[in-house]
């Protein structure tokens, strides 16, 4: 059987770290794409240079030419530009929305059979714009952003209660921005309700309010930090598990940036709900209960996603 393709389009700090994962992992060949010239290159040729210290024959090449991507199993997008301090997600949109008109194009001429993930941000903007602009199928096209802001939900719980971070499954649900949706009533250590964990060790609602709170800014406390760009491996390791369910058909249910259209009153919008990711994609969105207060914050979540498209077709007339 031939070896799987990944196409990574942006090799930058996301790029390069999903290159290093899905090569480590031997999930297939690599081909590294960007618009700068040199830097998909050099990446590739350091990365393959790790071939030999960490034993992986995946071939890892670098491209500034589209055509290299040709029948990619799956492409992972972070092409565009990062947060800097004191930047929203919601202030890259013009930028990265020529990007993603590029990049669709790019991907409907050479790999129109891929399964696609968008990283690059303002995320549940910018997947309706790549599924747009590509014409791909909307179950072939995702956004990552719920399994990392889950994974930081995660993190954080699991330094609260002082458990291992493999017994904590945690929930983040609506758009990837200040308005997501952490659920604690869906998230549970080795199902024990959060609530019910709260109680036992002796940690109030409060500490829990700061934590959802900590977690709806988890990004940006990384763009303080870091002041030159955002979070990379974390981010990249979230999307490497998509296409790892993808590949393996695994049917996994991820919360991912999906594309919705009839389930939790939405009518055709991409954001962040439980998924089952197999070897046919987005196979199926999972419609939770969700009580009367998590419903409103999501409403809230999906009114700000719908907001940003109506900004993007302003912007290019071809999507309105
Ligand atoms: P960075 O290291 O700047 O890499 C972006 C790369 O994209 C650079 O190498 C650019 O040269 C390249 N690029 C720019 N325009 C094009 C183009 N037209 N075609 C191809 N390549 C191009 O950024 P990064 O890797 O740190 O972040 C990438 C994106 O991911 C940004 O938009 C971030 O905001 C976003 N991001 C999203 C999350 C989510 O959870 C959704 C988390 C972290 C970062």
């Amino acid at each position: 059987m031939a070896r799987k393709k990944i196409a990574l389009i942006g090799s930058g700090m996301i790029g390069g770290t999903l290159a290093h994962l899905a090569a480590k992992k031997e999930m297939g060949d690599v081909v590294l794409f960007d618009i700068a010239e040199g830097l998909p290159q050099g990446k590739a040729l350091d990365l393959s240079q790790c071939g030999p210290v960490e034993g992986f024959d995946a071939k890892v090449t670098g491209t500034n030419d589209y055509k290299d991507i040709a029948g990619a199993d799956v492409v992972i997008v972070t092409a565009g530009v990062p947060r800097k301090p004191g930047m929203s997600r919601d202030d890259l949109l013009g930028i990265n929305l020529k990007v993603m008109k590029a990049v669709g194009e790019g991907i409907r001429d050479n790999c129109p059979d891929a399964f696609v993930i968008c990283i690059t941000n303002p995320l549940d903007a910018m997947v309706w714009a790549l599924r747009e602009f590509s014409g791909l199928p909307h179950n072939k096209v995702v956004g990552m952003a719920g399994v990392l802001d889950s994974a930081r939900f995660a993190t954080f719980l699991a330094w609260e209660f002082d458990v291992s971070v493999k017994d904590v499954n945690a929930f983040v649900l609506g758009g990837h921005g200040d308005t997501m949706v952490p659920v604690l009533s869906y998230s549970t250590i080795n199902g024990i309700p959060v609530a019910d964990m709260a109680k036992i060790k002796g940690v109030d609602e409060g500490r829990l309010d700061e934590i959802v709170k900590r977690t709806r800014g988890g990004g940006g406390e990384i763009v303080g930090l870091l002041k030159t760009g955002s979070a990379y491996y974390a981010p990249a390791t979230s999307a490497i598990a998509m296409a790892e369910a993808y590949l393996g058909d695994q049917k996994r249910i991820l919360p991912v940036a999906a594309y919705v259209d009839g389930k939790y009153g939405l009518d055709g919008l991409y954001v962040g709900v439980p998924a089952m990711i197999g070897a046919d994609g987005i196979e199926d969105v999972i419609e939770i209960d969700l009580s009367d207060e998590e419903a409103a914050n999501l409403k809230v979540s999906t009114d700000a996603v719908e907001e940003l498209l109506v900004a993007c077709k302003q912007l290019d007339e071809t999507l309105a």
